[in-house]
This record gives C-alpha cells, sequence and structure tokens, in this order.
C-alpha cells in the first residue's frame, strides 16, 4: 500500500475552534447518487410582492404594518424566540433535570425594501448599510444588562428554512453565551494565553502562505475554505486584524466586508447558477461588558448544496450518530470556488 496523503486516504481533521474532529474520505467523491433531488426553485421575483410580510407598507403575521421603509428595516421579531422580560429562575431537580430561564431580544433585518434582491445582486454601498445596521443592534443590545451574547444571522433559501425569500437577516441576542460562540470562546482563550496571539491570526498568517483554501482576498478580510470544513462549501470570511466584534472595525474595514460579503456570495451564486442558500454569520466575542483579546471577529458560512442546484448534503446515519463526514476535500472545494467567475452569473 502507498504511504498515507490526506488527498487520498480517509483521515480526521480536528476543528480548533470547536475542538470536534471529522472525518475526511476524499476516496468516496465519485459515489453515484440516486437519492433525493431537491427542485431547483425558481428565483424570478417581482421587486414588490403584495403577498409578502417584509415588503414595505405591508401587513405583517402579528397584525402591525411595515413601514414604506427604503434600504434596511429592522423590526422586532412578532415570534421572538426569547423575551426580554420573561421571569428569571431555574429547576434543579437533581444532576438530571437542570433547566434554567432565559431572557433575550430578537429582531428581523429587511435588506433592502426590493423583494427580488440578493446579497451578491445588491450594491456594495447597500451592503455595507446592513453592516452598518449590525453594527448599530449590536452596541445597542449589548449595552443591555441582560444581554451577554448576540447572534447575528441570514438564512438564505427555503432549502435552509427560510420563510420567506424577501432579503433578510435576524439577531436573537440572549442572556447566556450559546453553545457554538461557547465553545469558541473556550478554545480562543486557551490559544491565546499559551501563544500571547490570536487562534484565527495564526490560522490566517499560515493559509494566506499555503494559499490551497484562499477564495478571496482584500485589504482587510479573507474568505477561505477552513481546513476543518464540514459542509461541503463551507466558507469562512476572517478579519486580517484582530478585532473583538463588528463595533471596532473601521469604516474602511466595514467597506470590505461589505465588498467581501458580495464577492464570496456572487461566487456561490455561480457554482451552480442558482440562488445558493445558506445560514451564516459572524461569531464575536460576549456582550458582558469584559475584555476578550482572544476573539477574532469572524464569519461562517455553511452551505447545504453538494453537486448540484438541487442535490444537497445529508447530515445522517453516521453524521447524526458518530461525527461530521465529507467527501469533497477542502481544497478541492476551495479550487471549485476560487476558479468561478467573480461577475454574477445574471449579469452577464
Ligand atoms: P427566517 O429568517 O427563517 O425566514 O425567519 C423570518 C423571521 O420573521 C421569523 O423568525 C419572523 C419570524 O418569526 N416574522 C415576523 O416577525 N413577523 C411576521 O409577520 C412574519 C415572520
Ligand atoms: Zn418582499
Amino acid at each position: 500500500m502507498s504511504k498515507f496523503n490526506i488527498e487520498n486516504y480517509p483521515h480526521k481533521r480536528l476543528n480548533p475552534l470547536t475542538g470536534d474532529w471529522i472525518l475526511v474520505s476524499p476516496h468516496r467523491a465519485k459515489r453515484p447518487w440516486q437519492g433525493q433531488v431537491e427542485k431547483a426553485v425558481s428565483d424570478e421575483r417581482q421587486g414588490y410582492d403584495p403577498s409578502c410580510y417584509l415588503c414595505p407598507g405591508n401587513e405583517r403575521a402579528g397584525g402591525k404594518f411595515n413601514p414604506e421603509y427604503k434600504g434596511t428595516f429592522v423590526f422586532t421579531n412578532d415570534f421572538s424566540a426569547l423575551l426580554n422580560d420573561s421571569p428569571e429562575g431555574m429547576v434543579d431537580e437533581g444532576n438530571l433535570f437542570q433547566a434554567k430561564s432565559e431572557t433575550g431580544i430578537c429582531k428581523v433585518i429587511c435588506f433592502s425594501e426590493d423583494h427580488s434582491m440578493t446579497i451578491p445582486e445588491m450594491d456594495v454601498e447597500d451592503i455595507r448599510k446592513v453592516i452598518d445596521v449590525w453594527c448599530d443592534e449590536f452596541a445597542e443590545m449589548g449595552k443591555n444588562e441582560k444581554i451577554n451574547y448576540v447572534q447575528i444571522f441570514e438564512n438564505k433559501g427555503a432549502i435552509m428554512g427560510c420563510s420567506n425569500p424577501h432579503p433578510h437577516g435576524q439577531i436573537w441576542s440572549s442572556s447566556s453565551v450559546p453553545a457554538e460562540p461557547a465553545k469558541e470562546s473556550r478554545t480562543q482563550k486557551e490559544y491565546y494565553e499559551k501563544h500571547g496571539t490570536t487562534l484565527l491570526g495564526d490560522y490566517l498568517k499560515a493559509e494566506l502562505v499555503k494559499k490551497d483554501r484562499i477564495l478571496v482576498e482584500n485589504d482587510h478580510f479573507v474568505a477561505l475554505v477552513p481546513y476543518w470544513a464540514v459542509w461541503p462549501f463551507e466558507t469562512m470570511i476572517i478579519s486580517q486584524r484582530a478585532v473583538q466584534n463588528i463595533t471596532l472595525l473601521t469604516d474602511a474595514e466595514r467597506n470590505s466586508l461589505a465588498g467581501i460579503y458580495k464577492k464570496l456570495t456572487i461566487k456561490y451564486d455561480n457554482l451552480f447558477e442558482v440562488s445558493f442558500a445558506y445560514s451564516a454569520g459572524p461569531h464575536q466575542a460576549p456582550t458582558d461588558g469584559k475584555d476578550y483579546p482572544e476573539w477574532h471577529f469572524h464569519m461562517h458560512f455553511y452551505p447545504p448544496l453538494l453537486r448540484s442546484a438541487s442535490v444537497k448534503k445529508f447530515m445522517v446515519g453516521y453524521e447524526m450518530l458518530a461525527s461530521p463526514q465529507r467527501d469533497i476535500t477542502a481544497e478541492q472545494a476551495a479550487k471549485r470556488l476560487r476558479d468561478l467567475s467573480d461577475v454574477h452569473y445574471k449579469s452577464k
């Protein structure tokens, strides 16, 4: 048998941000598929949809009316998963039955008044306005004594459970730090205490030398497929400068973030010539007033599609019961994305 190498043989890779290992099986990438094929959803939409609960002037499900807004529009989620004024308390019926109250605020952000828009099709100046809303909301929610973590996210596409194609995202903030950022908080702190530098700063430096997983680079941000990616076309945007949260980005950095958000999502759309679904959002330091020099601002993009506009990756079987697994390697995915045009397929 020939010598082990990660291009050809099954192996595990460590995600240093979570401490989890993922199984990579490059030799399986040519496996035939006779399973479920998702219907490619036609993406032809009008700029205004009278039945859309996010379009300007329309009535929402809760009975409130949206203003005739232009650009971004933020409102408190009519069906908030967390409530700011729910009573505090806990249940402690021994080790096996523990519950704690959780308070928070949930908001919805419309990215544009135009129902037909998506981030990759928006102008960079308009994406910058979305970034500014993220900054303002993060700052305001972070000031709230009861809020210790702010999660901004975008669910895009029906395949990701997004309820409405109108371009929008959400913010859920909470009194405790949720599971995923809590893991990253622990690993980044351990790394910083050991090395005196941020985990993602050192990771980014090494990736910029290797180059095989880099997709897009500008003065302040890099988009790449992380070494430990689980989803076939999972990516991250990492700031070149280690900042704890989005409010610490300079004016130029905010523009660069808007620019790279657009460039990355154009590549995504160009991959299968379809409006590419994903769940994405930044991870940032907790907002409990403490200093977190180990925290390095970044965004994760988790897209479900695998081999076409209609075949998605299922996280089932072994993934559910044992460990996440992928066939196409992070390097192969990066090459495919990197080689795609920076011009959106619809504007060609
Ligand atoms: P998605 O990002 O998954 O599409 O969710 C949209 C959110 O919008 C969802 O959390 C809220 C839902 O509670 N919503 C309102 O606040 N008002 C409405 O009239 C409908 C949907
Ligand atoms: Zn709409």
